[in-house]
């Protein structure tokens, strides 16, 4: 990676997923039989906030019974030893990259681990349910939602992601479908500027043909070959 100093690396649930965490589209992308697409939008949310709340309690309690798998901690190991830019844009909301050390990550569609208060907008480090609408630490509203980026919300920070993919000199795709945009139009954004494109996936993505290079494979085999 001689001519390479600025890196981006675009994650999707298909690093988490040896980690035990289930993929969207993976099991047919059904939760309760409701359509993921169907429970995370801010209608569902308005229309039956306890269906949603029980979506996000119960993937907010799984994701701190699992650990980071092998690819985690080879990004993370990149992370810590990379001299140049980089940047780990995260479309999924689990917090696997930061325990397995990685530190420049960026979630773009939120985290299960924050509660965002929707009368005062303050975000707090949350772990536990929000069914029971505890009251917010800040001004005890009750009145927390999830901090996640629900489909037709805008993700978050998309300024500073343009902005690093547009210097980018390789873009890393890993495990995600390509489904959801604007997170699977940046490859296009990178080619389109000359960085390197690499896709690290378990099968072709719905964007695979905008890749320079892509590799089929179960990530925590593929990451850790890639980074050494
Ligand atoms: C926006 C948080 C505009 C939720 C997520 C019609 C109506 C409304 C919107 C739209 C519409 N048509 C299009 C849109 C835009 C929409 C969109 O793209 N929809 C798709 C479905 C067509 N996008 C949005 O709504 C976005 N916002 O457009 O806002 C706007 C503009 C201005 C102002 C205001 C608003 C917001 C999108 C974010 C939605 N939230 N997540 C939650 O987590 O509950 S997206 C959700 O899907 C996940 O977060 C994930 O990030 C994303 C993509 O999924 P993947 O991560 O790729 O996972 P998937 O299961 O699909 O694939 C896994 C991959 O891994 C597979 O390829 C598999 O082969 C691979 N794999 C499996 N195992 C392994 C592996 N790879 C390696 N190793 C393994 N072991």
């Amino acid at each position: 990676m001689s001519n390479i100093r600025n890196i981006v690396i675009l994650t999707g649930a298909g690093i988490s997923a040896e980690s035990g965490i289930d993929t969207f589209r993976g099991g047919g992308g059904l939760w309760e039989n409701h359509r993921v697409e169907d429970v995370a939008t801010p209608e569902a949310f308005a229309r039956d906030p306890d269906l949603v709340h029980r979506f996000y309690d119960a993937r907010r309690a799984a994701i701190q019974q699992v650990e980071p798998n092998a690819a985690h901690y080879a990004l993370a190991r990149l992370d810590a030893e990379w001299e140049g830019n980089l940047l780990i844009v995260t479309q999924n909301v689990d917090d696997l990259h930061e325990r397995a050390g990685a530190s420049r990550v960026l979630h773009m569609h939120g985290e299960h681990l924050s509660a965002w208060c929707q009368s005062c907008d303050a975000r707090h480090h949350w772990r536990g349910p929000l069914i029971d609408r505890p009251a917010c630490p800040e001004c005890s509203a009750e009145t927390l939602r999830p901090d996640i980026v629900w489909f037709g919300e805008m993700p978050y920070r998309m300024e500073e992601i343009y902005a690093a993919v547009s210097e980018a000199d390789l873009f890393v795709s890993i495990g995600t479908s390509g489904a959801v945009y604007p997170a699977a139009g940046l490859v296009q954004e990178a080619a389109a500027q000359g960085a390197q494109t690499v896709e690290l996936n378990l099968e072709r993505s719905q964007g695979s043909h905008f890749f320079d290079v892509t590799r089929l494979g179960p990530a925590g085999q593929l990451v850790p070959a890639w980074v050494e």
